[in-house]
């Protein structure tokens, strides 16, 4: 095949956020504005480089993922990869993409999704790059993508014919590069195998046919993983799942498992008793898990999971090491760690900054608060994994304690450690400004009015300490650790919008006091929330008397 030079102009703002670049499909849809991201993707490429690389290619199948894997199959074959591994359709959830990386040895991969950000042509896309550990490339890397972009004059394009993408198998285009199209969910489900006890699962649901469980895909890509693997696999009956067909546009709505958006799952799981509820979002990487009267928060699934790990057949082989978590995530884990006498890790919000202590063997399990939580066995937060996890610890407290469930496991961890009250409020698409003041004021208060500001009683609770949050990666700098078993509030700005900006506030409260075990959240949490409120002034600088949604 021909390789063409295309001329092209710079676009702003192609600069990866949290996780990738997320824009509206319409930005994507800019002639040259995928090629060129492509383009300075591969060129950022760490050493060896973009030549004779290996990439793997897949998504959760939104609005313009056909059109953006054409675009990246064409752009690679230009600059010299020599091979593409593609999944079905370029269908593949995000553990399943960072699973395939691993385990062919790939260089790197594009993985075509905005998560939970809605789908559909007037919605959002977006690409994320990971590198050969099967995460999402460090910010060195993704620094240099974004100023590639800025200085880009031209790509280098391939004039190959459409790629089918609907078989399976190996195609040779040229003398040196290579398309080979996987099944989408075969090696993940045999990960999973490995990890998790399938057979003390499967005997628990058969002992207990009353126990009920509802999975909802929320129409994201884990559609046919859980078809497999909770109905084929696990024996459930098929009404065991909703939801499940992936659809580009998530059938309208937001594929973000949380209760707000899940709303049906959590209506279906109050109304017909349905012992274990749990959801995904679009590229299947998030997790929600809901019984009846017990909402797990997900800072609180990351302490419930690392004080069971032994139990699990894949850390009964690897121990359990450490554990991470993010700064605004809930000091439960914290607890776990400190008890087990296992190392734990604060790191900035995003999956990325957990690569490098699982590449160095320091920690095993991580999580987020915002529905995020996985393990060493890929380099990616893991929605089904999360959701295994909690069967296998369920199925193995039912061989001594029969009629053990969600809340059970969640009472019981609380009476051993205490409970780390944690809510979330997120002020969406205010205008950047506006977050930008928010973030000043919190500075001003940190510097030049430091010294009032510690110490200062609002209602019942005294300023302890305050800082503008730093990390200094502990595998090539110092290791920052902290205990959080007080109070604490955290402002910050999400980096996933594909417009304006949204503030989110993260308040934490410990109890050691077991009649609020059981207590709302929202309620337990009610004064401090007043007080941040107070002291962020985000109502003030926004003109938002309420968030978008509390989680
Ligand atoms: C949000 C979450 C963060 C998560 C990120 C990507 O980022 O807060 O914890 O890692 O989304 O998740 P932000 O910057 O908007 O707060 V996903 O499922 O989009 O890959
Ligand atoms: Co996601």
């Amino acid at each position: 095949f021909v390789i063409n030079t295309v001329a092209t102009t710079p676009f702003e703002g192609q600069k990866l956020g949290t996780s990738g670049l997320r824009k509206r499909v319409k930005v994507f849809q800019q002639e040259h504005y995928t090629a060129n991201f492509v383009q300075a993707s591969l060129d950022a490429m760490p050493n060896p480089g973009k030549k004779g690389a290996t990439l793997v290619v897949g998504g959760d199948g939104r609005y313009y993922t056909k059109e953006a894997a054409q675009i990246i199959i064409r752009v690679a074959a230009g600059n010299g990869v020599s091979k593409l591994i593609i999944g079905k359709n370029a269908i593949l959830s995000t553990p399943a993409a960072s699973n395939l990386i691993r385990k062919r040895h790939a260089t790197g991969g594009f993985l075509l999704t905005a998560s939970h950000n809605p789908g559909g042509p007037d919605n959002d896309f977006g690409i994320k790059f990971n590198v050969s550990n099967g995460g999402s490339a460090p910010e060195k890397i993704t620094d240099r993508i974004y100023e590639l972009s800025k200085q880009i004059k031209e790509y280098f394009i391939a004039g190959l014919p459409e790629v089918d993408l609907s078989n399976l198998g190996t195609k040779k285009f040229g003398e040196d590069f290579t398309i080979e199209i996987v099944d989408s969910v075969e090696d993940y489900v045999q990960l999973v195998k490995e990890i998790f006890d399938f057979e003390l699962i499967k005997q628990f649901f058969q002992k207990n046919p009353d126990y009920k469980v509802l999975f909802d895909s929320l129409h994201g890509v884990t559609g046919p993983y859980v078809e497999k693997i909770f109905v084929k696999e696990l024996g459930l009956p098929p009404t065991s799942i909703q939801n499940y067909v992936p659809l580009p546009d998530f059938g309208g709505g937001h594929p973000d498992p949380n209760l707000t958006y899940a709303r049906s799952l959590v209506e279906r799981v109050e109304k017909e008793n349905i012992n274990f509820g749990a959801a995904s979002d679009g590229d299947g990487d998030r997790n929600l898990i809901y019984g009846k009267n017990a909402f797990v928060n997900p800072s609180d699934s990351l302490a419930v999971i690392a004080a069971n790990a032994e139990i699990i057949p894949y850390f009964k082989r690897t121990g359990l090491k450490g554990i991470a978590r993010s700064m605004p995530t809930s000091g439960a884990a914290d607890l776990v760690a400190k008890k087990k006498g296992i190392e734990m890790f604060e790191t900035p919000t995003g999956w990325k900054f957990f690569g490098n202590l699982m590449d160095a063997g320091r920690i095993s399990i991580c999580g987020e608060e915002s529905f995020g939580t996985g393990s060493d066995h890929i380099r990616e937060k893991d929605g089904i994994w999360a959701v295994l996890v909690w069967l296998n610890i369920i199925a193995h407290a039912n061989e001594k304690n029969p009629g053990t469930g969600i809340k059970e496991i969640l009472l019981a961890h609380y009476n051993e450690y205490g409970r780390n009250f944690f809510s979330r409020y997120d002020y969406e698409e205010v205008e950047e400004q506006q977050g930008n003041n928010v973030i000043e004021h919190l500075r001003n208060l940190l510097s030049t009015q430091r010294d009032s500001f510690i110490g200062k009683k609002y209602g019942n609770f005294t300023v302890k300490d305050a800082d503008d949050f730093e990390y200094h990666d502990p595998i090539d700098g110092s290791i920052s650790k902290k205990q959080a078993n007080g109070s604490r509030i955290v402002v910050r700005l999400s980096g996933t919008g594909s417009h304006g900006a949204t503030v989110r506030l993260y308040v934490e409260k410990y109890s050691k006091d077991p009649s609020e075990y059981d207590a709302d959240p929202q309620k337990a949490l009610k004064p401090l929330i007043d007080v941040a409120l107070e002291i962020s002034q985000i109502p003030t600088f926004t003109g938002r008397s309420e968030p978008t949604g509390p989680r």
